[in-house]
């Protein structure tokens, strides 16, 4: 049987203590958390309009699933370094990383539009729970190096039935490596219901391979945002790796390209609607009187100027000459690749227009 899921606010906006997950709550923190994910949905709906556009080729939608990814990142400290899956955009922008560098990738710009060392965020995977065995792996030579940093693994609940979740799980436990995953389960694998494939809950499982784990309410960006820093204070005092369970819910479909109406229903659709990350935020905002217009119009004026330069900074991204493509191929190049180049060029040039 699962157990409650750790909540602090309510989607009434009312607060609560737990008493295992302490969290100062004031008025500066709330906002900050606020600001976060309303630019990251603002952020993910003009991605989503640039992809009808045409103007990107797929966009993977993270509405709904803010409050997993911003509480959890803001509980970490910033030399920690982050392992994302493909759908982190609320966590990369909490990272620095540009609107721009996220599009590049969906625009077929780059296979990778930042740099991982400068904003200790992995390239997306999407090769399901590869990012596991990269995030374990770093954080074995982490323990090694005797580095003060810790590691943050994201996986979705589709990528915990791959094989790579469990040797990812069971190396992190018998090395203890400083690893504090974060899965967040929004119910869904593309058009499979996570219920349809576990028997066991994550967070149940996680313990079978001896890796602390909790659950949270993952649409209440306090309780994340605690349970995170709980989580990340035991992995960085070297007892071992943790795991989070995020509850929360994809609001949109798996891509832009699936159209989830064919496989869930209304009714739970407008369940977690009314459990909306950033609607149960402004709550408590209202309710504590920590908002003014003058925050209100600022953060609205902020998030139009993101959307804007998103737009603006999409169609600014060129298409990379062909030449990019063989030339990261190997470090040093090769010359088996140079023959490859020059075979396309002849052929590109076999075109008359
Ligand atoms: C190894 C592998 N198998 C299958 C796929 C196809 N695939 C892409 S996304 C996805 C579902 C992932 O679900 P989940 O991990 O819950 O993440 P979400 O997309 O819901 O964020 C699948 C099966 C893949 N990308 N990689």
């Amino acid at each position: 049987m699962s157990e409650t899921p750790v909540q602090l606010l309510s989607p009434d906006g009312e607060l609560t203590d737990h008493p295992d997950h302490p969290l100062d709550v004031d008025a500066p923190l709330v906002r900050d958390l606020l600001r976060r994910m309303v630019l990251a949905r603002r952020l993910d709906e003009e991605a989503l309009h640039l992809q009808r556009q045409g103007e990107l080729g797929l966009w993977l939608q993270c509405r709904g699933q803010e409050a997993a990814q911003v509480g959890a990142v803001t509980a970490l400290d910033d030399r920690d370094r982050i392992f994302p899956s493909y759908r982190e955009h609320a966590a990369a922008l909490c990272r620095g990383i540009p609107p721009a560098g996220l599009l590049s990738q969906w625009r077929g710009c780059s296979a990778a539009g930042w740099d991982p060392d400068e904003h200790r965020f992995g390239v997306y995977t999407l090769v399901l729970a590869a990012q596991l065995l990269h995030a374990v792996g770093y954080a074995m030579g982490v323990q090694r190096d005797g580095a003060d940093e810790i590691v943050m693994a994201c996986l979705g609940d589709g990528a915990a039935s791959e094989g790579d979740a469990s040797e990812a799980l069971n190396w992190a436990a018998t090395t203890s490596a400083p690893v504090l995953f974060l899965c967040q389960n929004n119910q869904f694998a593309i058009s499979t219901p996570a219920r349809l494939q576990q028997r066991a809950p994550l967070h149940q499982r996680a313990r079978g391979f001896g890796v602390d784990a909790h659950l949270v309410d993952g649409n209440d960006v306090l309780a994340v945002h605690a349970v995170t820093a709980t989580a990340a204070a035991a992995v960085r005092s070297g007892s071992g790796p943790v795991l989070v369970e995020a509850l929360t819910y994809r609001m949109g479909g798996h891509s832009s390209s699936d159209d989830p109406s064919r496989y869930r229903d209304d009714a739970e659709l407008a369940g977690w609607t009314a459990r909306d990350p950033i609607t149960r935020v402004e709550r408590l905002l209202g309710r504590r009187g920590w908002t003014d217009t003058a925050f209100s119009d600022e953060l609205r004026r902020e998030s139009d100027e993101l959307a804007a330069q998103v737009r603006a900074d999409c169609l600014a991204l060129a298409a990379p000459g062909i030449d990019s493509v063989f030339a990261h191929v190997l470090a040093g190049g090769s010359a088996t690749v140079d023959a490859e180049r020059s075979a396309h060029a002849a052929y590109a040039a076999s075109f008359l227009d």
